[in-house]
C-alpha cells in the first residue's frame, strides 16, 4: 500500500469507511460539476440569441424531470449521512477491552503514560488490538491527529476528551498536532509505533512486540547491563534522538556525542561547563539555559523522566565521551 494523493497508507479499522465515504462524496462532487458545467456550456451556446430569430416562450415544465432532480440527490444526501454516522458511531465507542493510555498535550510536546506507569514521547501501542486515549492538555487546545488511522481529536485543558482506534499492520506512522497552539506548533510532532503484536512472532527488524517494549519501558534501568546501556534506552524511549544525534551532527539540538565536560557558549553571554548539573537542569527546565546556534525548542520533561533516569542519561553524555 502507498499513500495516496488524499490520503496516508490506511492503517486502521476505520480507514475503510473514512476514505470509501471521502471517495464517495469526491466522485459525486466531480460527476455533478462535470454534469452541470458540460450542460451550461452546451445550453449557452445552443439557445444564444441570433439576430433575426425571435425569442421562444417556455414550452411549460416537465414534472418527471423535476422529481428526479429533487429525489435522486435527496438519497444520495441521506446515503452520505447514514454512511457517516455509522462511522461516526463507532468511532465514538471503544469497545470495552481497550487498552488504555492515558495522553497529555502541552505546549509543544506529547506525553503518553500506560497502566505499567511506563512513559515516552511516542506512542507505542499493540496491533490489532482496540486502543483508547484518554487526553487531557496542560496549557492551551491541542488536537491529537493520526492521518494513518484517520482519527483526530481535540484535547482541551480542563477535561479529558477521548478517541479509539485499532491499528492495523506493525510500523511507525506520524502524529501531528491539529489545532494552532502558539509559536511552535508546527513542531508538535511524534509517532506512533505499532509494534506486532504476536509474541510468537519477533519480528525482522528487531522491533520488539509490544508487550517487550511496555516492559523496558516500564523499567529501562536494567540491572545487569551498563548505566549508559540504559541511559541510551532512555534517550530513545523518550524521544531525545528526534532532536539529538549520538553522532556528532547537528540535529535540532547539539550532538550528546563528546559535549560532556566542554564549554558550552549559552544565549545571553554566559559560558558553562556542560556537566552533571548542566545536563539535568537542561532536561528539566531547558529555556532556563540555551545553548547558543539552536533555537529553545526542547520541551521540558520535569513529570516524565525520573530521577534515577536522568543518572544514567548523563552515564551515557560519559560514554559518548569516551567512544
Ligand atoms: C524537540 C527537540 C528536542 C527534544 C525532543 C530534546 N531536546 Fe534537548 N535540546 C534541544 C535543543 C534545540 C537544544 C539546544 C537549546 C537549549 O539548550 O535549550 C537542546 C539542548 C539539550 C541539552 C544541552 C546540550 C548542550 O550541549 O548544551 C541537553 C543535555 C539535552 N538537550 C538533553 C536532552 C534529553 C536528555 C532529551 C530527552 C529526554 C532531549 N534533550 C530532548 C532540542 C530537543
Ligand atoms: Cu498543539
Amino acid at each position: 500500500m502507498h499513500d495516496s494523493l488524499f490520503f496516508q497508507v490506511p492503517n486502521s479499522t476505520f480507514a475503510p469507511t473514512v476514505d470509501g465515504l471521502y471517495y464517495f462524496i469526491f466522485w459525486i462532487s466531480v460527476f455533478f460539476l462535470t454534469l452541470i458545467t458540460s450542460l451550461m456550456i452546451i445550453f449557452v451556446v445552443k439557445y444564444r440569441r441570433v439576430e433575426g430569430v425571435e425569442a421562444q416562450p417556455s414550452p411549460g415544465h416537465n414534472t418527471l424531470l423535476e422529481l428526479g432532480w429533487s429525489i435522486l440527490p435527496a438519497f444520495l444526501v441521506l446515503i452520505i449521512f447514514g454512511w457517516g454516522f455509522a462511522g461516526y458511531v463507532d468511532m465514538r465507542s471503544p469497545p470495552e477491552e481497550a487498552y488504555e493510555i492515558n495522553v497529555t498535550a502541552s505546549m509543544w510536546q506529547w506525553n503518553f503514560r500506560y497502566p505499567t506507569g511506563a512513559v515516552s514521547g511516542e506512542l507505542h501501542i499493540p496491533a490489532q488490538k482496540p486502543v483508547k486515549l484518554i487526553m487531557q492538555s496542560k496549557d492551551v487546545i491541542h488536537s491529537l491527529f493520526i492521518p494513518a488511522f484517520r482519527v483526530k481529536q481535540d484535547v482541551v485543558p480542563g477535561r479529558y476528551t477521548g478517541v479509539w482506534f485499532e491499528a492495523l499492520e506493525p510500523g511507525t506512522f506520524d502524529i501531528l498536532c491539529a489545532e494552532y497552539c502558539g509559536q511552535q506548533h508546527s513542531d508538535m510532532l511524534s509517532k506512533v509505533v505499532v509494534h506486532n503484536n504476536d509474541p510468537s512472532k519477533t519480528d525482522l527488524n528487531n522491533d520488539p512486540n509490544f508487550e517487550t517494549w511496555l516492559e523496558d519501558a516500564s523499567d529501562p534501568i536494567k540491572d545487569n547491563e551498563p548505566l549508559y546501556e540504559s541511559g541510551k534506552r532512555i534517550t530513545e524511549m523518550l524521544g531525545c534522538v528526534n532532536c539529538h544525534s549520538s553522532d556528532g551532527s547537528k540535529k535540532v539540538g547539539p550532538s550528546f556525542k563528546g559535549s560532556f565536560g566542554t564549554t558550552r557558549n549559552l544565549q545571553g553571554g554566559k559560558t558553562v561547563t556542560v556537566d552533571e548539573n548542566y545536563i539535568r537542569q537542561s532536561i528539566l527546565d531547558p529555556n532556563s539555559q540555551v545553548a547558543q546556534g539552536f533555537d529553545p525548542k526542547m520541551p521540558s520533561f520535569k513529570g516524565t523522566i525520573k530521577d534515577e533516569w536522568i543518572d544514567a542519561v548523563i552515564a551515557y553524555f560519559k560514554h559518548l565521551k569516551k567512544e
